[in-house]
């Protein structure tokens, strides 16, 4: 069995699950925020057996865009200077999928 984690953009995280739950996948979805935009999203917990992982993938991919989104980044505080926040646009991506190999499972 697999996990598979993936971080995808909330604009996505909706019909995404639908699309999973409707195909029989069981997801678990939690509300996250990325370290470097500081913006939420949604990171995706499901559990699936070997021979569902590359449907699975196939999900994910169909249903989750990249985007370009522009922030501001603050420079360096240096002692006596001022610093303006400069602007910047990153692409972020459709997801951002990790797949661990799963050591147990139990449903009690
Ligand atoms: P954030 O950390 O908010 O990053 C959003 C986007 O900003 C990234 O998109 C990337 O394009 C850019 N970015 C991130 N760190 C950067 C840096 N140090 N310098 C320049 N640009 C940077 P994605 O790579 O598609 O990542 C989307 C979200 O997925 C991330 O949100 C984070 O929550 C997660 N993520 C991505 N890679 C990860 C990893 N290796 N481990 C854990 N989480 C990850």
């Amino acid at each position: 069995m697999k996990l598979v984690i993936a971080i995808v953009q909330d604009q996505d995280a909706g019909f995404l699950v639908e699309e999973l739950t409707k195909k029989n996948f069981r997801v678990t979805r939690l509300t996250t925020s990325g370290g470097f935009l500081k913006a939420g999203n949604t990171t995706l917990l499901m559990g699936v057996e070997e021979e569902d992982l590359a449907p699975l993938l196939d999900i994910i991919e169909e249903n989750c865009k990249s985007r370009e989104v522009s922030t501001h980044i603050n420079p360096m505080n240096m002692p006596g200077e001022s610093f303006i926040p400069y602007p910047i646009t990153v692409k972020v991506g459709g997801a951002t999928v990790f797949v661990l190999d799963v050591a147990d499972y139990k449903r009690f």
